[in-house]
C-alpha cells in the first residue's frame, strides 16, 4: 500500500463534534487562534456529560440511596445540583486558562490557586437550572457564560468585581438542556449552533447549525398562576396575543424550566416571559447566568431579550446573584410587547454586530 489512501467508507462521514466546531470556527474567524477556548468548552462539556449521566439515573438515586447517604455501591450521594456544580469546578478547575468561576450553588465567586495570572477566563453557571423538576421528570439544564478577565486585573484583587461584567461582554454564552435528549447549544458571537449528544460515542455531534429564531412564533410561556400580580401593561399584552391581535392564535406552553422553555422558543418562535411578580419584584430569574446568555443566544439567532424596559445585556450587575424579569423572543412577538410595554426602540438593537471572542 506505498501512499496508497484507503478511501473507508465512514458510517456517518457528515459527523462533526462540538470540539471539531469549535476549531473550525477558530480556523474561520481567529487564524491566530491558540485552541484554548476548545480546551475550556471541553470542560464544560465533559462536566455536562458527567452530569447527563446522572440526571439519566435520577430516579434511581432514591434507590441506590438518597442525597446524603451512601449508596449500594459505598458512594455518597449527592443532591444532582451539587453534585452537577462540583463537576463544573473540577473540570473547569483543572483548565489553567480559567481564573474565576461563579454559580448558582455558591454565595461567592471562585478563584484558583497557582494561577500564577495565566487565567484569562471567567465562567458563569447555573450548574442545575429547574432541579426542582428533576422528580417528575422534567427536562432541566445548565447554562453558561464566558466573559473575558478584565485586563489589569488579577483574579485575587477582587473576584466579584471581574466578575460583574454586562452581558454584552460575553465572549461565548451555552446551555445543555437534559431532555428527551441532551442537547447543547452555544454561541460565540458567530451565529447559534446545537448539538445533540450521541450516547453511543459520548460526543456532543451537531445536529443544529446556524439555528435562526422565527420572525414569529405561535406560543407564549409565562407562569399565569401569577396573572393578578404582572404589571397592567404586561396583562394588557397577553391579552392581545390570546384574543389574536397578532393575526394568529396562540397556544400557552410553560414547562417551569427555562432551558426548555427558552430552547423551544429559540426553535419556534414565540415569546417567554417572568414579569415581575410581588414575590420577586425584580423578576425571578438570575441576570449573570440565567437571563444573560439567554439573551445573547436569542439575539445571536435573531431574536431578542429585555428586561421589560432594555435590552438584557445591557445591564451593569451590581451582584453576582442579581435577578431580572426577562422578556425574550420572536421579532413579532417583543416589537407588540415594546409597544404595550411602551419599551424605547431603540432597546430592539440586537446583538448581530457583537464584537465576538478572539480565541
Ligand atoms: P416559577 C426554575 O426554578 C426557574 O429558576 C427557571 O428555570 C424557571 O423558568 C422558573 O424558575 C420557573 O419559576 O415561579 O414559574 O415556578
Amino acid at each position: 500500500m506505498n501512499g496508497t489512501v484507503l478511501n473507508r467508507q465512514m458510517e456517518n462521514p457528515t459527523i462533526v463534534t462540538i470540539q471539531q466546531h469549535i476549531l473550525q470556527q477558530q480556523r474561520k474567524h481567529s487564524p491566530h487562534a491558540t485552541g484554548s477556548f476548545s480546551w475550556l468548552l471541553s470542560g464544560i462539556t465533559l462536566a455536562t456529560k458527567m452530569t447527563e449521566a446522572r440526571v439519566r439515573r435520577a430516579g434511581l438515586l432514591d434507590v441506590l440511596g438518597a442525597a446524603g447517604e451512601v449508596n449500594v455501591q459505598g458512594e455518597n450521594q449527592q443532591k444532582l445540583d451539587v453534585y452537577a456544580d462540583e463537576a463544573l469546578i473540577h473540570c473547569l478547575g483543572v483548565r489553567e486558562n480559567v481564573a474565576i468561576i461563579a454559580s448558582e450553588e455558591n454565595e461567592h465567586a471562585i478563584t484558583f490557586d497557582g494561577r500564577d495570572g495565566h487565567g484569562e477566563y471567567i465562567v458563569v453557571f447555573d450548574p442545575l437550572d429547574g432541579s426542582s423538576n428533576i422528580d417528575v421528570n422534567v427536562s432541566v439544564g445548565t447554562i453558561f457564560s464566558i466573559l473575558r478577565m478584565p485586563k489589569g486585573l488579577s483574579p485575587d484583587d477582587d473576584p466579584t468585581a471581574a466578575v460583574l461584567q454586562p452581558g454584552t461582554r460575553q465572549l461565548a454564552a451555552g446551555y445543555v438542556v437534559y431532555g428527551s435528549s441532551t442537547i447543547m447549544v452555544y454561541t460565540t458571537g458567530h451565529g447559534v449552533h446545537g448539538f445533540t449528544l450521541d450516547p453511543a460515542i459520548g460526543a456532543f455531534v451537531l445536529s443544529h447549525e446556524n439555528i435562526r429564531m422565527p420572525e414569529q412564533g405561535s406560543y407564549y410561556s409565562s407562569n399565569d398562576a401569577y396573572w393578578e400580580e404582572f404589571p397592567r401593561s404586561y396583562r394588557d399584552y397577553l391579552t392581545h396575543l390570546r384574543s389574536g391581535g397578532m393575526g394568529r392564535r396562540y397556544a400557552l406552553r410553560y414547562i417551569g424550566s427555562l432551558v426548555a422553555d427558552f430552547h423551544r422558543t429559540l426553535l419556534r418562535g414565540g415569546v417567554f416571559l417572568y414579569p415581575p411578580t410581588h414575590k420577586n419584584p425584580e423578576g425571578k430569574l438570575r441576570l449573570l447566568y440565567e437571563a444573560n446568555p439567554v439573551a445573547f443566544i436569542a439575539e445571536q439567532a435573531g431574536g431578542y431579550a429585555l428586561d421589560g424596559t432594555r435590552r438584557v445585556v445591557e445591564i451593569e450587575p451590581k451582584d453576582i446573584h442579581q435577578r431580572t424579569s426577562l422578556v425574550v423572543g420572536s421579532e413579532s412577538e417583543i416589537s407588540a410587547f415594546q409597544k404595550f410595554c411602551h419599551v424605547d426602540p431603540d432597546s430592539l438593537a440586537t446583538g448581530n454586530g457583537r464584537s465576538s471572542l478572539e480565541f
